[in-house]
């Protein structure tokens, strides 16, 4: 089979946006980086030299394996194919932030965004739109920024753009859920397999670990977690510390001072250019490794469909930093692996069903689209309850009320650089409501029918810790950060699930019903809802489906 690659120059088009020196340079991590991330996963890395990144898919190849989307289902998926011997072609829309700005940074700081920040907006949208009160949003040039702020008629659904997808903005926190929760996170996956070989393979190619917690409990970047431990005990719930990605001993220089600083500097939101261990330090430079994995940023996939020799004809854009098209590609793949995250996997394949490309697809797509229950809100403490001006971007703990309230509480920072009195929380909660993908002829684009009402169960669910913790501490709801006078982020998510769930659109491993060699790999196979933060479970059931598609369909 011919493998046909472009390498050297990219295919963009001049950029618009006031940036330095964005030039699709070889996806190149660098010796170190890539030496430890081929450890992480388990297997020896040569050099640098030997990554094949920068080479990028020719218009009219013909290739084995395509996939859509380079967050965690894409990464996990071009690595184990590649190790099993398949050449793999990854298709990216977002950048592959490689290459600093006039700052110096790749990535701009989460109190200050630039044109790096937003996916395609001319105004940013914070998750959290006000401070005091006041509006905090302000113009940007339109660029291929790595935040996407997608908005839908009920609900903004946050994910990552760029070369890692969605473990570019992550907070990190690499949640297992508790065994008792599975079944009713995936009902048709055998736990024993999961929490046996599938979960400790996903957190050992994530690079999960703990924080130091004698470190935790005296470094003034984490009072404000040790605040929300105490109200959180005084009240009587647990409080459970959380696993990360980052890398703690990075964190620790960074307080000494002998390193830039990073998490304990502001950057999460907008991208981290310190310790995070996103999939560009991890499962993709591993993956690159092997020598058989292109990857091709600003490349945007548009339409899929049976090709008459066999496999599927593949239809692609390249697209400039202001999101303009400046070309079309068309490949055959003999296989492809939609991995473009819940939302993105969803509005393709409802698309591609509903227009006539893929028409067996079958009528559980675009079903059963959940928001993770997730919902925000902060507390006001009394003056001689600081959470410090200097607060760590990188959560490590939680509250944890699930089975009596159906709540999980993130205890998260709000890294403002000045001393807020605040206390502030992304709660997941059991929230059943459920939204559908449909294809809008008029438009040519896809909705969503999520309602903002439906988040009611979730606020409920949330006020299940706070509602007692304040009547505990003596406290309130903060009301100046999503508005004036409003207490819940009732309008938002950061983790869309579902879309294709497992065992109804899919079979039950990832393979799309009505058509041989289509496979789902990502968020959209789970159904709304994970109990915890979402990445670990999204990274172990792609490495436990692709295992069995190795066996079966390579
Ligand atoms: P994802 O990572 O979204 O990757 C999909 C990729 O496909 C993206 O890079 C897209 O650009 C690309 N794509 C989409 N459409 C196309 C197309 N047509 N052609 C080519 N490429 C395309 O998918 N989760 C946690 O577990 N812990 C956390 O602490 C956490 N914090 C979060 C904080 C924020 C602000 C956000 C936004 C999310 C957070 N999440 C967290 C959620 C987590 O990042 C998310 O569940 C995963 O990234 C989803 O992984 P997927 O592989 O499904």
């Amino acid at each position: 089979m011919s493998e046909n690659v472009e390498s050297g120059t990219t295919p963009v088009a001049a950029e618009a946006a006031p940036q330095s020196g964005f030039s699709r340079r070889r996806f190149v991590l660098g010796t170190g980086a890539a030496i430890g991330a081929a450890t992480l996963i388990g297997r020896t890395a040569t050099s640098a030299a030997a990554l094949p990144g920068g080479t990028v898919i020719g218009d009219g190849a013909r290739v084995q394996a395509l996939i859509v989307g380079s967050g965690y289902g894409g990464s996990v998926t071009a690595l184990r194919l590649a190790q099993a011997g398949v050449n793999v072609h990854v298709i990216e829309q977002g950048m592959s932030w490689d290459t600093p700005g006039s700052d110096g940074k790749i990535f701009a700081n989460t109190t200050s965004p630039d044109y790096r920040s937003y996916w395609l907006r001319t105004r940013t949208k914070a998750p959290l739109s006000n401070f005091l009160g006041f509006p905090i949003d302000k113009d940007v040039p339109k660029y291929t920024g790595i935040l996407d702020a997608e908005e839908f008629s009920g609900i903004t659904v946050y994910q990552g753009r760029g070369v890692g997808g969605g473990s570019l903005v992550n907070g990190g926190m690499a949640v297992t859920p508790k065994r008792e929760n599975f079944g009713a996170i995936l009902p048709s996956v055998n736990p024993d397999e999961m929490y046996n070989t599938y979960y400790p393979r996903a957190n050992a190619g994530l690079g999960v670990t703990n924080v130091d917690q004698r470190w935790w409990e005296s470094t003034q970047y984490y009072q404000f977690a040790r605040v929300g431990r105490k109200h959180a005990q005084r009240s009587g719930f647990p409080f459970v510390f959380v696993p990360n990605v980052y890398d703690w001993d990075y964190m620790k220089a960074e307080e000494a001072g002998t390193v830039p600083k990073s998490a304990l500097a502001a950057e999460i939101l907008y991208g981290n250019n310190g310790g995070k261990k996103s999939l560009a330090k991890t499962y993709l430079p591993a993956a690159l490794a092997t020598g058989r994995v292109t990857i091709s940023p600003q490349h945007r996939v548009t339409n899929v469909a049976p090709a008459s020799g066999g496999g599927y004809t593949v239809s692609m854009e390249t697209i400039d930093t202001s999101g303009n098209v400046t070309g079309v590609k068309t490949v055959v793949a003999d296989k492809v692996f939609f991995a473009a995250g819940s939302v993105g996997t969803s509005k393709l394949l409802v698309k591609f069903r509903d227009t006539g490309s893929l028409p067996n697809l079958n009528g559980e797509v675009g079903t059963g689209w959940g928001d993770n229950g997730n919902v925000m809100c902060g507390r006001a403490n009394h003056m001689w309850d600081p959470t410090g001006a200097k607060q760590s971007s990188i959560p490590t703990a939680g509250i944890d009320n699930w089975a009596a309230g159906g709540a999980f509480a993130e205890v998260a920072p709000l890294p403002t650089g000045i001393e807020t009195y605040a206390s502030f929380y992304l709660s997941i909660t059991k929230n059943p409501n459920r939204a559908q993908f449909s294809y809008n002829a008029a438009t040519g684009k896809v909705d969503l029918n999520w309602q903002t009402a439906w988040k009611q169960p979730a606020i409920d669910m949330a006020k299940s810790i706070f509602d007692r913790i304040n009547s505990t501490e003596g406290t309130i709801y903060r009301t100046d950060l999503f508005g004036t006078y409003k207490i819940w982020g009732d309008h938002l998510t950061y983790h869309p699930l579902g879309g294709a769930i497992l065992n109804k659109a899919t079979d039950n491993y990832g393979r799309l019903k009505g058509y041989n060699g289509l496979y789902v790999m990502d968020g959209s196979l789970i159904p709304g809802n994970t109990s915890v933060n979402p990445f670990v479970t999204i990274t172990a059931l792609a490495e436990r489906n692709i295992d069995n598609i190795i066996t079966y369909d390579v």
